[in-house]
């Protein structure tokens, strides 16, 4: 059986930034506008006053600076706090299949290969932008690839799940050659007038090339050694907007249909399961953690991933060993594992060892063990 590499990776980033005083100066106008708005209500002690937000709580709690987005002006309008997005006729391509196409097309040339090489797409991102016909498909015909193509959903966790689909096709015989691409139009989704949670999420899209070692030509090949997988089910990061909430009819606008978490306890509950998963995947590869050059992690939280190196190293956790990038994009979901290995990989050498792993909604865990060539 032929090995299998990762051979090239694409980002596409998104055309406008959001800083923390931005975010925060929008959101607090908001707030001062609803409380005047409810000033009877206030005093009278039946409605609760909201709260200001702060950028030293934003970078304190979860190390974000800024997040890219897909539209900005809609977010930071107080009178709508979500993007503004145009509708587009069937015959045009989707946004979410335009963004992910540009980071293909980018991972498709890093891995020296063209459209007609790729036999399978897989579109694995937390939201898809419609139930059918799945958007890889969409994206498998704008970039003019042959064989297959599916969506999967596993939210944070839908990059690495992918990618170990992606390897077992591989492996299989099922396909050679096959492009990941991860989607994360987070902003359609993120609850903008929340102070508890309105700063988690950035939009972006990442790529990844799967292919047979023996069919690989591009200078930077990273050998898959294994993948694990592994879920266990929580409500304590959940989003109930689906397609009976018009049977149900429920509310399309309430809180519930967009993301909420109990941030503290997802804290508290997936840093000890992140770090067992990744220790037993690589006790089963007989690989001691402090060999491990690099860990290229979910990006939802700066403590949460020093906690699992520690964990994992008892040793310092660095940004050599654990190369941040939430600082810039903030949480993009599925893609931020990803957006770390395409940035934070060129410096290593033949025969380093590292591992990409994602975790989130779920719970879910998805792991990666990568060889340099
Ligand atoms: N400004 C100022 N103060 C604030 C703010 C704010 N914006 N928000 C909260 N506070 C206050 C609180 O009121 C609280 O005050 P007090 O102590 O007086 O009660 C205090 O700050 C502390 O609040 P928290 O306990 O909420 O704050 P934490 O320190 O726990 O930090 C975090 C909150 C950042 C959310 C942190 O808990 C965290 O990052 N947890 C991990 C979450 C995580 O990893 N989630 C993964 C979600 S991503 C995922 O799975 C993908 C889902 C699909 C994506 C969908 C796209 C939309």
């Amino acid at each position: 059986m032929s090995a299998v590499v990762i051979s090239g990776t694409g980002l596409y980033q998104p055309p406008h930034t959001i800083t923390n005083d931005e975010l925060v100066a929008s959101f607090n106008a908001y707030v001062d506008a609803w409380n005047a708005e409810h000033a009877a209500d206030i005093a009278a002690g039946t409605l609760q006053p909201l709260t200001h937000s702060s950028s030293e709580f934003i970078v304190k709690a979860s190390g974000i600076q800024q997040r890219y987005v897909m539209d900005k002006e809609g977010i930071l309008d107080i009178t709508r706090m979500y993007p503004r997005l145009q509708e587009r006729s069937d015959d045009q391509l989707s946004l979410m299949a335009e963004i992910a196409v540009d980071a293909g097309r980018k991972a498709i040339a890093a891995a020296g290969k063209t459209p007609a090489d790729i036999d399978a797409v897989i579109c694995s991102a937390s939201n898809m932008q419609r139930a059918y016909p799945a958007m890889a498909i969409e994206i498998q015909q704008a970039l003019g690839a042959g064989g297959y193509g599916f969506d999967m959903n596993v939210a944070c966790s839908a990059a690495t799940f992918a990618l170990d689909q992606a390897v077992n096709a591989v492996r299989s015989g099922s396909a050679r050659c096959v492009l990941v691409v991860n989607p994360e139009i987070t902003s359609g989704h993120q609850e903008w007038k929340d102070r508890d949670c309105h700063f988690i999420f950035g939009d972006v899209a990442t790529a990844t090339i799967v292919e047979r070692a023996d069919t690989a030509t591009s200078a930077d090949q990273w050998e898959v050694l294994g993948t694990q997988l592994a879920t266990q089910f929580s409500n304590n990061i959940r989003n109930n907007f689906g397609y009976l909430n018009r049977s149900e009819d429920s509310d399309p606008k309430a809180r519930d249909k967009t993301f909420r978490q109990e941030g503290r306890k997802v804290f508290k509950e997936v840093v000890p399961m992140v770090a067992a998963h990744i220790e037993r995947q690589l006790d089963g590869l007989g690989i001691a953690p402090t060999a491990v050059r690099r860990f290229w992690l979910h990006q939802a939280n700066l403590a949460m991933n020093q906690l699992v190196i520690k964990k994992l190293t008892d040793g310092e956790p660095t940004d050599d060993i654990a190369p941040l990038i939430l600082n810039e994009f903030a949480n993009t979901s599925s893609a931020g594992s990803i957006i770390a290995f395409h940035r934070h990989r060129a410096d290593l050498k033949s025969g380093d060892l590292g591992v990409i792993c994602s975790f989130g909604a779920g719970y879910s865990v998805g792991s990666v063990a990568l060889r340099k060539r």
